[in-house]
């Protein structure tokens, strides 16, 4: 007989997800569900800690894999359109100055079709808190290549290997001078805890790339049958730095990614810069 999970037993993150969503729809070892558990961690504790309320904290995404979260999630969320949860983002922002809003997307989502929204939010320092799941692919639609998949690997659509150059997001969001720009992976879960909870206590725009694992579009295409092994792969090509340069934010899939914050500034954000208020 299998034993009985007790119903007094409680996931930690309980208050945070609506369960009745569960199961999601990830695939086994894909990284979008730790870093959402890792990212509601530092929510939780936030609440634990008096500094938010649940009712203050919104979810905005786009489509995507990576974009489902919206639905996992007890607090009010949107679901938008490819692309688009930047904006929809901001327009929640500007209404309600005292919500603290978060936007939670794929790389093709917040870099490929929605580039231009990440660009002008970075530029305006525009009180959000975004984070770009980096799986390196397109994955919903199959495993196609992405603005941010190294070169020289195959995907879908690149059956001879990528020709061509990655987009380095961490430098394209840091030329805009925004308040905090950090490079955390689904392999280091206490990383994007941390850096997400001091996240959350500024203001302005704030950006966590996050490199992940898509095992079933992504690793299989480049020789890896088993999703340890491609986890493994990648957290043998992170390393975390203390005060990385810009320069160190450029990655191949050969020499990988360095993780660390790239940019920490405390200048006002844009709802201080017009005088709506602070908010978090
Ligand atoms: C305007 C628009 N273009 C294209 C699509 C098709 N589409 C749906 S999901 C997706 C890929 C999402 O990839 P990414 O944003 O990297 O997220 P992931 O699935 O990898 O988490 C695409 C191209 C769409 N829904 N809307």
């Amino acid at each position: 007989m299998t034993a009985q999970p007790s119903p007094n037993l409680r996931h930690p993150l309980s208050d945070l997800l609506d369960e009745r969503r569960l199961p999601h729809s990830w695939c086994p070892g894909c990284g979008i569900g730790i870093a959402l558990g890792a990212i509601l961690r530092a929510v939780k504790r936030r609440i634990d800690e008096g500094y938010l309320t649940k009712d203050k904290v919104v979810l905005i995404t786009g489509i995507g894999c990576s974009a489902r979260a919206a639905l996992y999630v007890s607090f009010d969320s949107a679901h938008t359109i490819h692309g688009r949860a930047i904006p929809f983002a901001t327009g929640v922002k500007l209404a309600k100055p005292w919500l603290s809003v978060m936007v939670f997307g794929g790389d093709g989502d917040i870099a490929g079709i929605g580039g231009n929204h990440l660009l002008h939010a970075a530029r305006r320092n525009m009180d959000l808190l975004v984070f770009m799941i980096s799986n390196l692919v397109y994955a919903m639609t199959g495993g196609q290549v992405a603005p941010t998949t190294p070169r020289g690997l195959y995907t879908t659509t690149t059956p001879h290997g990528n020709p061509e150059r990655p987009v380095n997001v961490i430098k394209l969001v840091a030329s805009q001078n925004p308040n905090y720009v950090a490079r955390a992976s689904a392999t280091h879960p206490p990383l994007i805890e941390t850096y997400t909870y001091k996240a959350l206590g500024m203001e302005g725009f704030r950006f966590i790339e996050i490199i992940s694992m898509c095992p079933e579009v992504f690793g299989r295409h480049i020789g890896y049958n088993d999703p340890v092994a491609l986890y493994k792969a990648i957290k043998s090509k992170t390393k975390v730095k203390a005060n990385p340069s810009l320069d160190e934010a450029d990655y191949d899939w050969n020499h990988g990614w360095v993780l660390g914050e790239f940019v920490v500034n405390e200048n006002p954000g844009y709802l201080r810069m017009i005088g709506r208020g602070v908010g978090p």
